[in-house]
């Protein structure tokens, strides 16, 4: 086990967004003391000339990169240019300078979205690049399969200590929840409570409800974050996942049992399904001591309890806002 000092700087990068902030509220609860964090108006992560200088000043010795402009598949599909272009600026730069000034260890966030679409399942490290992608969120992929090949390239190179870990499909506090945007949790939680308040009986979910997906936890992933700082020593990238996935419908039937049971859901084919399958095969981080903790409907529970706590409050508009104009949202996944 590597030992991290409890007042090492560690910078988390998209401290805003659901990762980041997991990853701050984890370290916190840990002692962690010099916690290094930048607004996108105090340092926007897209100019390596701004990133360096910042790393010149503040030193890092441990980084974390969940920054990236990120969304739904839907968001995906309708800004395709934003999502390639700030990615790779983002990681590019944020790897750069982390090699410059040099740290003891860098943790990239990837996505399950890196694999083939047809790949088989659940998803080995090994299937990276052995087929198309998912035409929906290509363009996303195509930046975070660049992400984790700068990662394996400066270990290479340089013997830079960058691992990359592959998270699957999140949910949790801090999340996006403007349903043209989101995610599908966020999305169908907010329209489901949208529908409850306003008394509405149907609800719309988009695609036919077959695809299957594995949602974990941000909370979950942050802690498998801090469990691989302290102990993975390999140099491939890691998968990080509940290693159980289900049906739309049997989520969006959660989520409705969660926030408005009396709502019956109504699904339109007209909107993408995107990939048919996405389970990670989670054994290379079994095999290390870790799982996941936080079961699908305690997580749902706690997300839409804070939910309710911050309804109103800035974080959905500043999505919704971000997104017209074209910002970067901070967050991973
Ligand atoms: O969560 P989601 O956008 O992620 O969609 P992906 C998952 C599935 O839920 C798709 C369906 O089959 C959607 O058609 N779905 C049903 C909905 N109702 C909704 C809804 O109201 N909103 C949304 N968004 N989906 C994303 C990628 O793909 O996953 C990203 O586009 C990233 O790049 C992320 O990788 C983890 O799993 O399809």
């Amino acid at each position: 086990m590597r030992e991290i000092p409890l007042d090492a700087r560690i910078y988390v990068a998209g401290h805003r967004g659901l990762v980041g902030s997991a990853l701050v509220r984890r370290l916190r609860r840990e002692g962690f003391t010099r916690l290094l964090t930048a607004t996108r108006a105090e340092l926007d992560l897209r100019r390596p000339a701004d990133v360096e200088r910042w790393f010149a000043r503040e030193r890092p010795e441990y980084v974390l990169v969940a920054a990236g402009t990120v969304g739904g598949i839907q968001a995906n599909a309708s800004r395709p240019a934003e999502f390639l272009h700030d990615n790779l600026a983002i990681h590019s730069s944020v790897l750069h300078a982390a090699f410059l000034h040099p740290v003891e260890r860098l943790l990239y966030f990837g996505s399950s979205c890196i694999y083939p679409r047809e790949c088989p399942q659940p998803i080995r490290e090994e299937s990276l690049l052995t087929g198309p992608l998912e035409p929906t969120n290509a363009p996303y992929a195509v930046a975070k399969i660049a992400g984790v090949t700068l990662c394996r390239a400066y270990r290479e190179q340089y013997g830079c200590d960058f691992v990359a870990v592959m998270p699957t499909n999140l949910y949790g506090p801090n999340d996006d929840f403007d349903p043209e945007s989101a995610h599908v949790l966020p999305a169908l939680m907010h329209r489901l409570h949208r529908a409850r308040r306003s008394g509405r009986r149907r609800v719309a979910v988009w695609g036919t409800g077959t695809p299957r997906r594995e949602l974990m936890h941000v909370d979950d992933l942050a802690d498998a974050s801090l469990f691989l700082m302290r102990h993975y020593e390999g140099a491939s990238h890691v998968n990080v996942g509940t290693g159980e996935d289900l049906s739309i419908r049997e989520l969006a039937e959660r989520v409705r049992d969660c926030v408005a049971p009396e709502v019956e859901l109504a699904f339109d084919a007209t909107k993408p399904d995107g990939a048919p399958r996405k389970l990670l095969d989670v054994s290379l981080l079994r095999g290390l001591g870790w799982r996941a903790r936080i079961g699908l409907t305690e997580g749902i529970a706690s997300t839409y309890a804070w939910y309710l706590a911050h309804e109103g409050s800035s974080r959905r508009r500043v999505a919704t806002a971000s997104a017209a104009r074209g910002g970067v949202l901070q967050g991973a996944a």
